[in-house]
């Protein structure tokens, strides 16, 4: 038994650009900060811009409930509506943390170039993790973890969306895939431990797995703050080359995602026609996708 490659309802190349945000205290001067930025993509050509991870606060599940917001009509949410709108380009607005009635969430939200919200992704699996010595870190103790998966309609196709810990959950990026997404974007903050391990491993994983593109758009590193990110914003093109990337200062990543890429590895290295769902099953099979791109267990 055999299955064809995906539909990607997709033909224009896109440039995309992610941001490497400096992030401080103070919430205000985050959102002016971060939209002067997006402005400053889009005047750069950029079609689609990324933000990171948690992008309105510091990152520690202590400032966690200080800086949440109501995604109805809160302040972070209203400037990205807006910033999308004003520089006119799809906006992957990283994440904040979310409250919604007495629980808090890691969201991303996505908007169109009319600046209306296109998606909302909850992240699905929580970074808790205890490397002894090194690093130990629970969101769950403050966070509660959503439960759907979310890809973005846009105008150049199909975008899957993972918030840094879902990626190192191959299943989300291959029901992307088999589901018509030409790329996964996580924005998305690893240590000084995690990151030089697995940041760009992972993403050249997704990307070679599942033929297609993976971006990840860290914030840059503060040394002054409790944690410190790893930074190395970065593309990832189909074929699992890095086609882009960064250090750990502010700074914004340029690559053209372009879904001709992703159909000629697709036909080079035939995957989609090779696989075993006599043996195995079809992840992405499981999952049953709404009108609005969010996607449950069937
Ligand atoms: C870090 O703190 C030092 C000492 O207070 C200060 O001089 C420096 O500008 C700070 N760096 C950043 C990136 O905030
Ligand atoms: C990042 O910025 C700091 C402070 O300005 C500087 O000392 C450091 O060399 C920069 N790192 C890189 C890789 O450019
Ligand atoms: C929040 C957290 O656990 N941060 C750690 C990240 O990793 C460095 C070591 O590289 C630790 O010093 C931090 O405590």
């Amino acid at each position: 038994m055999s299955s064809t490659a995906p539909a990607l309802n997709a033909s224009s190349p896109f440039k995309l650009a992610l941001i490497q945000l400096a992030i401080g205290a103070d919430k205000a001067k985050n959102l002016a900060h971060a939209k002067s930025k997006i402005l400053e993509a889009a005047h750069n050509g950029a079609n689609v811009v990324v933000l990171p991870e948690c992008f309105n606060s510091p990152y520690g599940t202590n400032f966690f409930p200080e800086y949440a917001e109501s995604i109805d009509g809160g302040d972070s949410v209203t400037m990205l509506s807006s910033a999308a709108k004003e520089a006119g380009i799809y906006l992957v607005g990283g994440s904040i943390p979310e409250r919604k009635q007495d629980k808090i969430y890691n969201t991303l939200t996505a908007y169109d170039p009319t600046g209306k919200m296109i998606g909302v992704h909850q992240k699905v699996h929580l970074f808790d993790i205890d490397v002894p010595g090194k690093i130990k870190f629970k969101e769950s103790e403050i966070l509660t973890q959503g439960n759907s998966l979310t890809h973005l309609d846009t105008k150049y196709g199909k975008l899957g969306v993972g918030i840094c810990y879902d990626m190192r959950f191959p299943e989300m990026a291959t029901v992307a895939a088999r589901k018509g997404c030409v790329a996964m974007i996580y924005p998305g903050a690893f240590n000084m431990t995690t990151g030089p391990l697995h940041w760009e491993l992972l993403q050249r994983a997704r990307a070679v797995d599942n033929q297609m593109y993976v971006a990840a758009c860290s914030p840059a590193r503060d040394i002054n703050a409790s944690y410190h990110a790893w930074g190395h914003s970065t593309v990832v093109d189909p074929t699992g080359t890095v086609v882009a990337t960064c250090e750990e200062n502010e700074t914004i990543v340029y690559a053209t995602v372009d879904p001709a890429q992703v159909e000629v590895i697709r036909t080079n290295i035939p995957l989609y026609n090779q696989r075993r769902f006599d043996i195995y099953d079809d992840v992405s099979e499981s999952v049953a996708f709404d009108g609005q791109g969010n996607g449950t267990k069937k």
